[in-house]
């Protein structure tokens, strides 16, 4: 067992019966979905499950577990899903799998927000390795880009998977990659990404997490 998946293991072993838990999207989710689809078969356990993403939603049915639509919830006991960063202060940087918004309505639905990584997501600060995924209104991506080149951001439409045109997200969107100067502190970041029009959604996660479970050399620390 890798350290993703023994810390998504032992997230599933903290779910109780008869919660509502929201299924995030990425391999940490994934093996997630595997554990607690496990406790449900084998265990009896009951739980109402609501996904981020198509992947995910085929892989919980894969496995056989309830889905309820995004549609049709305003609240989850507990949001679990994985992340590309996570600086000391549980800030996080998510959405390299494009599909942001949904992420984001559920992990601010949650009471409580799960996240699950390796001890490789661990970073002295948010947008260290990768760019800040924005999930911009296509028309709007011009202006948008004007706006982050006056906070010092360097930004790029970010081309699709076979690479011969754009990434379009589930909602229609484009995504922008920005690299921001490593001096703008991530409150004040997220503050001006969220005030900025045309933006539907950004990969910075400020102040959500309640939980931060890190997979490392094969034990799990809980912070
Ligand atoms: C998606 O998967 C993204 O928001 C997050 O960035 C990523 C985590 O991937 P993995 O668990 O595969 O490392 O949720």
């Amino acid at each position: 067992m890798n350290d993703k998946q023994r810390v998504a293991h032992f997230a599933a072993q903290r779910i109780k019966n008869g919660m509502t838990v929201g299924l995030g999207t990425g391999s940490t989710a994934n093996y997630f979905i595997e554990a607690l689809a496990t406790r449900v078969v084998t265990e009896g356990l009951q739980v109402k499950a609501v996904s981020s993403s198509v992947v995910s939603s085929l892989k919980a049915q894969q496995y056989g577990l309830p889905l309820l639509g995004i549609e049709h919830i305003s609240v989850l006991d507990v949001y679990v899903d994985g992340a590309d960063e996570v600086s000391p202060d549980l800030s996080l940087l998510k959405g390299r799998g494009a599909d942001l918004v949904r992420e984001k309505l559920l992990a601010k639905a949650g009471t409580e927000f799960w996240v699950l990584i390796d001890q490789s997501k661990r970073v002295q600060h948010i947008g260290q390795n990768f760019p800040i995924p924005l999930e911009v209104i296509p028309f709007a991506w011009q202006m948008v880009q004007r706006e982050v080149s006056q906070l010092g951001g360097q930004g790029r439409l970010r081309p699709s998977g076979n690479g011969d045109g754009l990434a379009v997200t589930s909602h229609g969107s484009l995504v922008l990659d920005v690299i921001f100067p490593p001096e703008l502190d991530t409150r004040t970041l997220n503050d001006k990404l969220n005030s900025i029009s045309g933006i539907v959604e950004h990969g910075i996660f400020f102040g959500l997490t309640t939980t931060l479970f890190t997979g490392h050399d094969g034990r799990i620390i809980e912070q």
